[in-house]
């Protein structure tokens, strides 16, 4: 069914990227927003606009009443969730299609079933994804863990199967710290998550991460768009994504994307999603799936030419994807930097004023951020404030536009991660595209003597 008027669930730059999406397909807007978003730019932007609560997000942007009252009194006939906050709860995804709004994002059962890590493994497997070596779904007997972990070969890796983001996981070393770090692991996972269940994986010691976009039509058809290669991270943040990989060769992306997507037709996927893998010596292990829009999709989208919320949303229409495998063509090379209102060196926060906002410009720079000069970053929320990405050719190419444009930016008044992202593009192991998970991490470690 046509969508005509869409409520973003959501705020920052995803708001506003939704919000431009939605208004070059001809569908109005309605912001929700907190007391502190009410200067923000998609609310400004947006055709009408309903304040839903408080700062903190527990009463606003993840109070899920409040969110379709407000979609009822502006009359939205959809509900775009964007990333983070109620974007991957199987349960508000059924409330609004239960009141008769177009949910834009997958079905909530398989959302309920990639939020469950051991649920979301054995589904991959039947679906023929390569998995880590490791427990065939949940344990709690220490023999048994032992007995698996002997066989797989230690170390091994004890995960909550209700977690994500890296929190509740341990890596066990050898065989008499196996029961105490199953206790901690479930322990923390049950206060965390309110679920102690946990299960074992063979622990890579360095690998990259690299995901896969797909795109379903939940009637059985889906696509790949390529991977993207998020290895630079701190602390599980990621800090810069670019796509293509630098390790992977255009078949490989063939062979791989195709397991993908064959694996989303076949469970009837709707939307979009990403399949994230572990890749080390030339293998790819499946670990988790997010049901979701995320924050690096812009890469993709350069280098592919789909805009994927305009997907999204023809998608959650009823109408089928509007490119096939055979159109996808991958062009060049980008690179996306995450700006945060942040210090580089200690990363402490730094919201406040933002006295003079200059957004880069040019070829192949693009900018997704909410910023203007005189706008007050509130200090409750995520601190990233900007995406800047680039595209280029060649990666040599695109890393030469990014210093480029990263000259450029300017955001006056707050501390930002622009410094570190310069700092990275000297690099010789980041030029060469000669990185791991573990290296952003070492790499600032000796940074800071
Ligand atoms: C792993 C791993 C090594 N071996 N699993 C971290 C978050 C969660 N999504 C999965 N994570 C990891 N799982 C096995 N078997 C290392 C990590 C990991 C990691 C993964 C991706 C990106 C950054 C990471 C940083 C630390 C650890």
């Amino acid at each position: 069914m046509a969508i005509t008027r869409l409520l973003i669930a959501n705020r920052g730059e995803i708001a506003l990227r939704i919000h431009r999406a939605a208004h070059e397909m001809g569908i109005e807007t309605v912001a929700v927003h907190s007391t502190a978003d009410a200067d923000a730019m998609h609310v400004r932007l947006a055709d009408h606009a309903v304040c839903i609560g408080p700062p903190a997000a527990r009463d606003s942007y993840l109070n899920i009443a409040a969110i379709i009252s407000a979609a009822e009194v502006t009359h939205a006939d959809a509900i775009h969730p964007g990333y983070g906050f109620l974007s991957e709860n199987a349960q508000f995804a059924e409330i609004v299609e239960t009141h008769g709004i177009t949910w834009i994002g997958p079905k909530p059962e398989h959302i309920r079933t990639m939020g469950d890590k051991v649920e979301a493994k054995r589904t991959a497997g039947a679906l023929g994804l390569p998995l880590v070596p490791g427990s065939d779904g949940a344990v709690s007997d220490p023999a048994i863990a032992a007995r698996i972990a002997e066989e797989i070969g230690y170390p091994v890796i004890i995960k909550a199967a209700s977690g994500g983001g890296g929190r509740g996981m341990k890596v066990c070393n050898s065989p008499d710290q196996l029961e105490t770090l199953m206790q901690q692991a479930g322990s923390e996972a049950k206060a965390a998550f309110g679920d102690a269940t946990v299960y074992i994986e063979k622990y890579l010691g360095n690998p990259r991460h690299i995901e896969f976009q797909v795109f379903g039509d939940g009637e059985g058809n889906a696509i790949h768009l390529g991977e993207r290669d998020c290895s630079l991270q701190r602390r599980h943040q990621k800090v810069l994504e670019e796509a293509p990989s630098p390790v992977i060769s255009p078949e490989e992306r063939a062979r791989m994307g195709g397991i993908v997507a064959k694996a989303m037709a076949d469970m009837g996927y709707r939307g979009a999603g990403t399949i994230e893998f572990l890749w080390e010596n030339g293998e790819f292990y499946f670990i988790e799936m997010n049901t979701r829009l995320q924050v690096e999709h812009p890469v993709t989208e350069a280098i592919t030419g789909v805009d994927l919320v305009r997907e999204q949303i023809r998608i959650a229409e009823g109408k089928p994807l509007s490119v096939t495998q055979d159109d996808i063509e991958f062009s060049g090379h980008a690179i996306e930097c995450r700006i945060n209102a942040e210090d580089s060196w200690t990363f402490a926060p730094s919201p406040g004023l933002v006295e003079m906002y200059h957004a880069a410009g040019g070829m192949n720079v693009r900018v997704d951020s909410g910023l203007y000069t005189g706008y007050r970053i509130p200090p409750y929320y995520d601190s990233m404030i900007a995406k800047l990405i680039v595209k280029g050719r060649t990666r040599e190419g695109c890393i030469m536009r990014l210093k480029r444009a990263l000259e450029e930016m300017v955001v006056a008044g707050v501390k930002t991660s622009i410094p570190l992202h310069q700092a990275l593009m000297k690099e010789p192991d980041f030029i060469h595209g000669d990185y791991t998970i573990k290296w952003l991490e070492e790499w600032l470690a000796s940074r800071d003597g």
